[in-house]
């Protein structure tokens, strides 16, 4: 992506931090009208409800809030999955409305012989059979991006793409640490392409309605959403404790794991790997990718409200540091890729930063310092960081990083 991407945009995308232009940092704790928020009720009262309602009409898009799980199955179990490791189960949740009808699976690997464990729950890309070799995985049959290197091929996933991306689900690693891992083929929720009749779409119009109103969902809300209802689930799943569930994304998934962590209060901690642009990257610096190239590019990631800063950044009055102060006092992690420049890693890390001013509110510890840490350093508070050596991509060291910030801040 960041080659195509260097040739896609090449005039307008800038890689130079001394191109950045300079812009006033917005208050989190300065309202909308002038007023400077001092206390945690005033936050909570005024200024959050103000910038999640600016956010959602204006970026993400809001999502009516009635629709939920009508019934659920479990389609498999097993108590001795990953070599008895694991107890594994297969969930299928289903959702109706006006004659139209969705399901999606989730895929529960948890750690045996543990009584209600806290979980990391996290979108995959290509079906929840290529996080693991595991056979008895469940191949999703709904639309899928072609890949040639995983044999898709169509539109549709086969054996072929089975453990195709073990290496960004640490597994073994998750489960020995006492945590469970639920995943979801984003695909069920919303196939990710710039189509609103399919997916969950045709259950959230109005009647008459195709497609979403300016200030209505664009996919990433879509796929929020879909997290938010398998938390639902959660609560009535005796072997998962739901008060610790830790949202996970990477890339346009942690734009979504945000989006999801903001709008309900009951994830226990947000993990953003690598998010970037609409994710945790500040817009206001246009380093990498921007609101332009990304609305262009993906035109249903979100609302059509969010077409009116592209290029038009300074009209903007949020940036995304505030999207992250949403998730406070919940702890918060950001990372970034040292050649993930396209994501803007110092502007993820300074949004980290920013936003930590609204966890000092309630007495918690965030990204202190506005020097940014060297690769593979981390910064392990409330709210962490880190930018890691290597690609655009999740690997063990980042969810070794996540492990120990869900030990120290979340279990
Ligand atoms: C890129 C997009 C990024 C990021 C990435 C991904 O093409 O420009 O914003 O979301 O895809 O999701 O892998």
């Amino acid at each position: 992506f960041f080659f195509l991407s260097m040739f896609i945009g090449s005039s307008q995308t800038n890689y130079e931090e001394s191109k950045v232009p300079s812009f006033e940092v917005l208050d989190p704790l300065l309202t909308f009208s002038g007023y400077t928020i001092n206390s945690v009720k005033k936050w909570e009262k005024v200024r959050r409800p103000e910038l999640l309602r600016f956010f959602e009409n204006d970026i993400y898009g809001k999502l009516p809030k009635k629709l939920k799980i009508n019934s659920y199955a479990i389609l498999e179990e097993d108590n001795n999955a990953l070599n008895g490791k694991a107890k594994r189960k297969q969930v299928e949740l289903t959702f109706k409305k006006k004659g139209k009808t969705l399901s999606y699976t989730i895929l529960l690997y948890l750690p045996k012989n543990k009584v209600k464990a806290p979980i990391f729950l996290g979108y995959n890309f290509y079906g929840n059979h290529t996080i693991t070799e595991d056979k008895a995985v469940i191949i999703s049959s709904a639309w899928a991006n072609n890949n040639e290197s995983f044999g898709i091929e169509n539109n549709t996933l086969t054996e072929a793409s089975r453990g195709k991306r073990t290496h960004r689900w640490a597994v073994e690693k998750i489960l020995d640490a006492g945590y469970g891992l639920a995943t979801i083929y984003y695909g069920e929720v919303d196939p990710d392409k710039n189509d609103f009749s399919d997916g969950i779409h045709p259950l959230l119009y109005q009647h008459g309605q195709n497609q979403p109103k300016p200030a209505e969902w664009g996919s990433i809300a879509a796929w929020s959403w879909g997290m938010v209802r398998a938390l639902d689930y959660f609560e009535k799943d005796a072997d998962i404790d739901a008060s610790k569930v830790i949202a996970f994304g990477h890339s346009r998934l942690g734009k979504t794991s945000l989006w999801a962590g903001a709008t309900d209060e009951r994830f226990a901690g947000v993990i953003s790997n690598n998010s970037g642009c609409g994710g945790a990257a500040l817009s206001k610096r246009k380093f990498g990718e921007t609101i332009a190239v990304i609305n262009d590019r993906f035109p249903h990631w979100f609302c059509d409200n969010f077409n009116q800063y592209g290029d038009n950044e300074e009209a903007l009055p949020v940036d995304q540091h505030q999207l992250l102060a949403l998730i406070a006092p919940r702890p918060l992690y950001v990372a970034s890729a040292e050649e993930d420049q396209w994501a803007d890693p110092r502007g993820e890390f300074l949004s980290s930063h920013y936003a930590t001013q609204v966890y000092h509110l309630y007495g918690k510890k965030g990204i202190e310092t506005k020097e940014m840490p060297m690769p593979n350093e981390p910064i392990h508070n409330t709210v962490s960081y880190h930018i890691r050596t290597g690609k655009h991509d999740v690997t063990d060291y980042d969810w070794e990083n996540y492990i120990k910030w869900a030990n120290a801040f979340v279990k």
